[in-house]
C-alpha cells in the first residue's frame, strides 16, 4: 500500500441490520476509493454500544458486517477492514478529546435531540452525548483526508474538524482536517412510510426501512407499501418537498441503476406509481441478490472473517499509534523508554 495516496476513513455501527439507507449513503462509494485513496473501513462496535438492546449479539452483527463489507466489494488486500474495539487507540484519544470539547457543542447535535427524543435527559446514556467525540477520534486518529458519510452526518463531521482545528491552533498542527463526502443524490435514504424522517435501522417499524438482507418478498411488499403521493395526474419527478415519497424512490432506483434522476424521470415519464414501484422492487431485488449471495459466502467462513479482523487490526493499531505518540509528546505526557 503507497502511503502517499489521501488516507480515507469510514464506519458503520454493527448494532444490528445494515440497512439500503447505510448501504447507500456510503458503503456502496467504498469500493471505488480502493485504488485512489489508503482506505480504512471501521466495524464501529463501541458506537453500537449506545443503542444496544439484549436482543442484539453483537459478536454475531460484527462478523455479518465485515461479511456485508466483503460482499460489497472491500477487498482486504487494498483496504483495512478492522473493529474498532480492537484498536485500544480510539478510547485513549477519545479521553483527550473529551477534554477539548464543550458540554454546548454536544448539546446543539441534532441526532442527540432527536434520540433522546422519547426520554428525558436523566434516562439517556451517556454515549449517546458523547458519541461524536469518539468519532472525532476514530477519524482523527488515522489523520484521515477524507471522510465518505450520509448527510445526517454532516453536523458531526463539523464538530470534527472544530476539534481538530482548536487542537491544532493550541498544539501546533498535529492533526489532518477532514473533509466529509456528501453526495448531493443518496445520501439520505427516507423511511420509506414516512419519507419525512430517515430510514433507520433501529426504527421501530420494519416496513419503513429495507435491510440488505430482507428477503425478496418483503422487499417487494415495502416498496409496494411505500408513501407516495396524490397528485393528479399522477407525475413521476424528483421535488424533495412537495414529493418527498417519490424522490426517495427515484434516489433508490438512481443509486442501485447509476443512471441520473434527470435520465429516470424521461424513462418513467407517463408511468403509473404502480408501474414505477414494480420496476424499482424488480431492479432492488435482483440488485441485492447479488450481495447477499456473495454475503452468505463471506459469513460461512467465519475463520477467514476473524483474520481479515485481525491483520486489519494490527494495520491500524500500528498508523494509530503514530498520531496518539505524537499527542502524547506535545502533550507532555512522561515517556519512560
Ligand atoms: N438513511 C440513510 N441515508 C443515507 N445514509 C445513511 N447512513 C445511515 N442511514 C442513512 C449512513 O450510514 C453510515 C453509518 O451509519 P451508522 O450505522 O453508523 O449509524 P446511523 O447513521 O445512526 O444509521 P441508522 O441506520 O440511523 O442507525 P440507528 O438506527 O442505530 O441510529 C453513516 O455514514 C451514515 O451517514
Amino acid at each position: 500500500m503507497i502511503d502517499s495516496k489521501p488516507i480515507l476513513f469510514s464506519a458503520v455501527q454493527p448494532s444490528g441490520q445494515l440497512t439500503l439507507g447505510n448501504y447507500i449513503g456510503t458503503i456502496r462509494h467504498w469500493s471505488k476509493m480502493q485504488d485512489d485513496y489508503e482506505c480504512l473501513y471501521c466495524i464501529a462496535d463501541l458506537h453500537a454500544l449506545t443503542t444496544l438492546n439484549n436482543q442484539t449479539f453483537l459478536n454475531e452483527s460484527i462478523l455479518d458486517t465485515i461479511a456485508l463489507y466483503l460482499a460489497c466489494g472491500i477487498d482486504p488486500n487494498k483496504s483495512i477492514i478492522f473493529i474498532q474495539s480492537h484498536v485500544v487507540q480510539h478510547c485513549q484519544l477519545n479521553w483527550i478529546l473529551n477534554c477539548f470539547s464543550n458540554f454546548s457543542e454536544l448539546f446543539r447535535m441534532t441526532q442527540f435531540k432527536s434520540k433522546k427524543n422519547n426520554n428525558t435527559i436523566n434516562q439517556t446514556n451517556l454515549g449517546i452525548f458523547t458519541y461524536p467525540i469518539l468519532m472525532a477520534a476514530d477519524i482523527l486518529l488515522y489523520q484521515t483526508n477524507f471522510v465518505p458519510v450520509g448527510k445526517d452526518q454532516k453536523q458531526h463531521l463539523e464538530l470534527v474538524r472544530d476539534i481538530a482545528n482548536r487542537f491544532n491552533f493550541i498544539y501546533n498542527g498535529i492533526f489532518t482536517v477532514p473533509v466529509p463526502l456528501i453526495h448531493k443524490y443518496g445520501s439520505k435514504i427516507m423511511s420509506l412510510l414516512e419519507p419525512k424522517k430517515k430510514m433507520s435501522k433501529s426504527d421501530k417499524n420494519q416496513n419503513n426501512t429495507i435491510f440488505l438482507l430482507d428477503t425478496e418478498e418483503s422487499i417487494l411488499l415495502k416498496i409496494k407499501n411505500a408513501i407516495t403521493d396524490s397528485e393528479k395526474p399522477a407525475k413521476i419527478y424528483y421535488d424533495i418537498e412537495k414529493k418527498s415519497g417519490i424522490s426517495n424512490l427515484l434516489d433508490i432506483l438512481s443509486a442501485i441503476t447509476n443512471k441520473k434522476i434527470s435520465c429516470l424521470e424521461k424513462e418513467l415519464e407517463g408511468m403509473r406509481y404502480s408501474e414505477f414501484k414494480n420496476i424499482l422492487a424488480i431492479t432492488l431485488c435482483n440488485f441485492l441478490s447479488k450481495i447477499k449471495d456473495s454475503y452468505l459466502y463471506y459469513r460461512n467462513n467465519t475463520v477467514y472473517l476473524k483474520e481479515v479482523a485481525y491483520n486489519g487490526s494490527i494495520q491500524a493499531r500500528l498508523k494509530a499509534d503514530l498520531t496518539l505518540n505524537k499527542i502524547y509528546s506535545k502533550l507532555k505526557f512522561l515517556t519512560i523508554s
